[in-house]
């Protein structure tokens, strides 16, 4: 294969890098950030702009996954033995390029974090919500959203998963008399597990707290039900609008999920965001679930 197109000057980290690869650097190494059906926007050193690829269908029935006793083949990729065998955005993959069409991806690396939604049921598999992140963003509004014991749920999720969890509770200014004693509740849930951080992106109240998750080359995930301001938050640190926020699309007769793709952004600051479709309940038997991104969801709204 031949050489990476993308040459930074010496000392300085390749593209694949920047968008998080701490691995050697070799051709033929992507990131998705994002997946559209059977379709998957890659970035790689072999192009600066992100390519389009499909993926080997084949590669993905089973995989080779490290275990103490070698190399062992099992039904599902990376560590996690319920997690999905397609890749998902955030994913490290390897791919052949192919610079006069689609690329293909052919193995799904293994990750570094999973945050997955369990059904314990087992009726639904699990669902994968964002992987390879360093950070995760469990977020909660302040107003309608707030309950403590789906926060506990998400918490119990985040364990084990890699990665650090944050406590992001958001509206603040809409909260009022109620933010102080909510916030304090939230915090004892969250003692010893995650930072918590109140924050207004109307005011920018708390806003210093998150931006330091946003560093070069790491990956913040941000997850939590529809409405709680994912993509506002995406937005505020990007200084931009590159996620569509609710009212925009309020008009489209989607039901409550405004975000619908699950997508990986670049910021300013060199560090990245995953922005995930809201999840109306997370891993608990019988509650009503929403589902995600199209093709996807099971939500009521969408039936
Ligand atoms: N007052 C106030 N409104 C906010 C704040 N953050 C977000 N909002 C509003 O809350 C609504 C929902 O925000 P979004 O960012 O679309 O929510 P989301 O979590 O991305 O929702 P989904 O994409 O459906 O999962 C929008 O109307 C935002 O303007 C905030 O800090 N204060
Ligand atoms: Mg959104």
């Amino acid at each position: 294969m031949s050489g990476a197109v993308h040459s930074p000057a010496a000392g300085e980290p390749t593209l694949i890098e920047r968008f998080g690869w701490r691995g050697a650097v070799e051709p033929g190494i992507a990131r998705v950030v994002s997946s559209h059906g059977d379709y998957y926007r890659i970035v790689c050193n072999e192009s600066p702009e992100p390519l389009l690829a499909r993926k080997k269908k084949s590669a993905f029935a089973r995989m080779k996954v490290a275990s103490p006793d070698g190399i062992r083949a099992v039904k599902r990729a990376g560590e996690h033995p319920d997690a999905p065998v397609r890749p998902v955005t955030g994913d490290f993959v390897r791919f052949r390029h192919n610079d006069r069409g689609d690329s293909l991806i052919l193995e799904v690396l293994p990750r570094f974090s999973v945050f997955e939604r369990r059904d314990p049921t087992a009726r639904r598999s699990s669902q994968t919500l964002a992987v390879n992140y360093d950070t995760l963003f469990v977020m909660m509004s302040l107003n309608e959203d707030f309950s403590v014991p789906r926060l506990e749920r998400y918490l119990a999720l985040a364990e084990g998963a890699g990665g650090e969890t944050v406590v992001v509770l958001t509206k603040t200014d809409l909260a009022r008399d109620e933010a102080d004693v909510r916030v304090a509740e939230l915090r004892k849930a969250a003692d010893g597990r995650a930072e918590v951080i109140a924050i207004s992106a109307l005011t920018g109240d708390g806003m210093d707290g998150v931006a330091r998750y946003a560093r070069p080359g790491r990956t913040i995930a941000l997850v939590g039900s529809s409405g709680v301001g994912k993509s506002t938050l995406l937005n505020a640190l990007a200084g931009e609008e590159l996620s569509a926020t609710q009212e925009i699309q309020e008009w489209s007769g989607k039901g409550r999920h405004t975000t619908t793709v699950r997508e990986l952004s670049m910021l300013p600051s060199g560090a990245m965001v995953i922005d995930t479709p809201g999840v109306r309940e997370i891993g608990i038997v019988g509650e009503e679930e929403c589902g995600l991104a199209k093709g996807e969801c099971s939500h009521r709204y969408r039936k």
